[in-house]
């Protein structure tokens, strides 16, 4: 798994050493800010939840969706703009890395919220309690707009093969060379990205959107790529002006576009401060 921090192997032990010791510390000295008793599987108390963003009164009862995420733009941000553009009233909590930059205000959290898979991000929806970015985005397409995940199954393969194909190229080959940042694996993203994107404009034709003239969820997760992307190297989409105009067009959706607008909008970071090319 890609970990914003990396650790080396013999780290590892002692990380886990320190984030016992951290939680043992933490249920022996909660503060009035930090006392959140574990959560389970019910949210019932308000001030079970923290966070800087309307996240403080959120229960069961309010039934608002509830999205947990770093103060980043990163993987949370195809989330915020997919829950956006279904109209849906979200809250959310955005963790922040300590002055040291360390994960121990999430490491706070992560085992106390009934997560089968403890991640960031996170989406809490009424008894729904899900983790992984890509289950997230098609489970809120699902249940909120199924049209979202395609309307022909061979559009559906193609989102799956779109989706797969983009995790890679993000999780793998971006996120190393932004957070592990050499000059040799900038130029080996740069390198790769420049013959996958080539693949996926090949792919678009001359299309509105990834796989045809009808928006899907992976649409959502390609415009968030990209945007990343060119922050990272501002000329990556030069040979491919179907990308581009994916870009412009996504961001001139009504919904997408009042948005960005709003005080809700989250313009950056893209990366976690830990990186050694933060963005
Ligand atoms: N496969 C997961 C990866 C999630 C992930 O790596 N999250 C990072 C931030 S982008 C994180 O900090 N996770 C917290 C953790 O590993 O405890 C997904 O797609 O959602």
């Amino acid at each position: 798994m890609f970990n914003p921090l990396p650790l080396k192997k013999y780290q590892v032990s002692t990380t886990c050493i320190l984030i016992i010791l951290n939680y043992l510390l933490y249920c022996s000295s909660a503060t009035e800010e930090t006392c959140t008793k574990p959560l389970g599987n019910s949210v019932e108390d308000p001030s079970l939840i923290k966070g800087d963003c309307q996240s403080s009164g959120h229960t069961m009862a309010d039934s608002k969706p509830l999205l947990g995420y770093w103060n980043i733009r990163g993987l949370g941000q195809t989330v915020r703009f997919l829950l956006a553009y279904l109209d849906v009233d979200f809250e959310e909590k955005r963790y922040e890395l300590t002055p040291e930059l360390t994960y121990d205000n999430w490491y706070a959290d992560k085992e106390k919220l009934g997560l089968d898979f403890p991640n960031l991000p996170y989406l809490f929806d009424g008894p729904e309690k899900i983790t992984e970015t890509r289950a997230i985005l098609k489970y809120l397409s699902r249940t909120r707009k199924p049209e979202l995940l395609g309307k022909a199954a061979e559009i559906a393969t193609k989102i799956d093969m779109v989706d797969n194909f983009l995790y890679d190229l993000y999780y793998i080959e971006f996120a190393g060379a932004v957070y592990g940042y050499t000059d040799e694996l900038a130029k080996a993203f740069k390198e790769t990205a420049a013959v996958r994107l080539g693949r996926l404009s090949t792919f678009m034709k001359e299309n509105e959107w990834i796989t045809g003239n009808d928006i899907t969820y992976v649409d959502f997760f390609l415009y968030e790529c990209l945007y990343q992307f060119k922050k990272f190297d501002a000329n990556c989409l030069d040979k491919f002006p179907n990308l581009a105009g994916l870009i412009t067009r996504f961001e001139n959706l009504p919904e997408i576009k009042k948005y960005i607008g709003s005080p809700k909008f989250l313009q950056g970071p893209i990366t976690l401060a830990s990186a050694a090319h933060p963005l």
